[in-house]
């Protein structure tokens, strides 16, 4: 795994095309990868965008790859869409803002699509992040759809979440009905050279003081014209003083620890489940099953035995009282 790591640290494009491959396919040497990798993560700037489908968060964080590099800073993005099977739109419309940055060493695009998978994106994207991380990029956009579970689980993963909406769109409604006004420590009014971008910004404002009433950090709202760049200048000194916002109020670590106690709990959770799956293969399950359905043993009972079961093979104390 060092030369992996090393290879990583040092930039190598395609090593780290392939160990975000490794990512997505599950392959064996992912979790030894990740590992290995983990102390050299954490000195990035995770910022996550979200918003429905064609607000506009592509051209955006395009543009902002600019401003970024401007400053000399590296900076990658990775485009989650749970609803192309990888090979779809998204992935042709990076390849075409790829294109536009492909001779800059500094960048880094990729699109992670679901290819079946259930466990969810969150997870994936977060272990690219941290390959990206690793490599020294500065800044990581994670672009995702929508305002579901999924984007808020993955949200939950950057330092700064941005939420991108647009004029007209009845957009800002369903942002409140999802909770998501909550999560989201800027708002991007983009496309504002369309109708009605002034009265987003009312309806966002009179959302904001309900929820936040007189929080800490009020989250700004900008205004955008990504594809003509206007305003992007501005959204990224906005991201910029989230950060320092962070930083200086000591939330920075705070919410970094409580991802990461997240994160180990999951794991765990995980393995957990996917333990008793195992064990409850047994056909001996089955009969204490059809015991319980005869009202011979109570369901309590049966859950006690099976779970002693999986702490003695898991090493812990045994407590069988069934
Ligand atoms: N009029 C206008 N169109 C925009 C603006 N920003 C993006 N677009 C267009 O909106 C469409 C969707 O943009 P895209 O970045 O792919 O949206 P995404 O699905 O949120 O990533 C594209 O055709 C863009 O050119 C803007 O500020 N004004
Ligand atoms: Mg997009």
């Amino acid at each position: 795994m060092d030369e992996w790591v090393n290879a990583v640290k040092e930039g190598d494009r395609r090593k780290i095309a392939r160990a975000i491959s490794w990512i997505e396919n599950g392959d064996i040497r992912r979790e030894a990868l990740m590992e290995a990798l983990y102390p050299h993560t954490g000195g990035a700037f995770l910022i996550g965008v979200t918003g429905s489908p064609g607000a506009g968060k592509s051209t955006l964080v395009d543009g902002l790859l600019f401003e970024i590099r401007k400053q000399g800073k590296k900076a990658a993005v990775i485009a989650v869409d749970p609803t192309s099977p990888f090979t779809g739109g998204a992935l042709l419309g990076d390849r075409v803002r790829m294109a536009r940055h492909a001779l800059d060493k500094g960048v880094f695009i990729r699109s992670m699509g679901t290819r079946g998978s259930l466990g969810g994106l969150a997870r994936p994207a977060k272990e690219a992040a941290r390959v990206l991380d690793a490599a020294g990029y500065d800044v990581i956009f994670i672009e995702t759809v929508g305002v579901g579970q999924s984007e808020i689980d993955i949200m939950h993963l950057a330092d700064t979440v941005a939420l991108v909406l647009t004029p007209g769109s009845g957009d800002a409604v369903q942002v409140f009905k999802a909770g998501i006004m909550e999560t989201a420590d800027l708002f991007v009014v983009n496309k504002a050279d369309g109708e009605g971008a002034e009265k987003l910004v009312r309806d966002i404002e009179e959302m904001l003081s309900l929820v936040k009433g007189d929080a800490p950090w009020m989250p700004p709202i900008v205004q955008t014209e990504s594809k003509e760049g206007r305003g992007l200048d501005l959204l990224w000194g906005k991201m910029e003083s989230h950060r320092l916002y962070l930083l200086e109020s000591g939330n920075w670590e705070g919410h970094r620890l409580q991802r990461l106690r997240r994160e180990v709990q999951e794991i765990m959770e995980e393995e957990l489940r996917n333990q008793l799956a195992d064990r409850i293969r047994d056909p001996a399950f089955q009969q204490d099953l059809d015991r319980v359905q005869s009202r011979e043993k109570a369901p309590h009972e049966v859950a006690r035995k099976w779970l002693a079961r999986l702490m003695d093979t898991s090493g812990g104390a045994n407590y069988d009282r069934g």
